[in-house]
């Protein structure tokens, strides 16, 4: 169990994995940051996609996710989850960042994902606080594997220094907290 999250510093876009989870917004359309870099990568492919999948369902509310097809991405599907916008921390924030992850998990699972890497969803224009986040993020995803068996492997890739100090701290606070756990 311990070895299937890992932290690792790096791109999103260039990884050879099942499924990627982009950070998005509710009309899935593009934006900024991964999200920017996603579609930049996939091609304008995965906008159509985006479009298609807007018409059909409308906005994609936060914590929920929605999956297409990688295009010319090196992962076969993305998996576009909707983060919640940071408002001072009373607002259900933490809620809707766990249920990002949870979507995206079971999405990754119902598609039969064995290796899936996810960013630090909020973390950047949504300006959710970075430890709380990977605090949330190691939790929401570590709860999710302990009972299912896909994907095999989750990846939380940090593109920038900072956030990937604190996310390897988190998920060793985490690791520290199993190894002295009660049977
Ligand atoms: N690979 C991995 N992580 C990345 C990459 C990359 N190529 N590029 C940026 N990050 P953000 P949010 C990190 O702002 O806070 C968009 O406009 C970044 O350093 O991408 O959920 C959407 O359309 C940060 O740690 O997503 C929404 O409108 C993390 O990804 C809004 O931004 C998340 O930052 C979503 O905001």
């Amino acid at each position: 169990m311990k070895n299937r999250i890992r932290v690792m510093h790096g791109d999103i876009t260039r990884l050879q994995v099942d499924a990627i989870v982009n950070a998005a917004n509710p009309s899935l359309l593009g934006g900024g940051g991964v999200d920017g870099a996603i579609h930049r990568a996939a091609g304008p492919s995965l906008l159509a996609a985006c479009q298609q999948l807007h018409a059909q369902q409308g906005d994609c509310p936060t914590g929920h996710a929605v999956i297409t097809q990688g295009y010319k991405l090196p992962a076969k599907w993305v998996i576009h989850t909707v983060g919640p916008v940071w408002q001072g921390g009373e607002h259900q924030e933490a809620q809707g960042l766990a249920a990002a992850y949870r979507s995206s998990l079971q999405l990754a699972q119902q598609y039969q994902a064995a290796s899936l890497a996810i960013p630090a969803i909020s973390t950047g224009a949504y300006g959710f606080p970075k430890a709380q986040a990977a605090t949330i993020a190691v939790q929401s995803i570590s709860a999710f594997l302990q009972h299912n068996a896909l994907p095999q492997q989750v990846w939380l890739i940090c593109f920038d220094e900072e956030s990937f100090t604190i996310n390897q701290q988190a998920l060793g606070r985490w690791l520290a907290q199993q190894a002295t756990a009660p049977e």
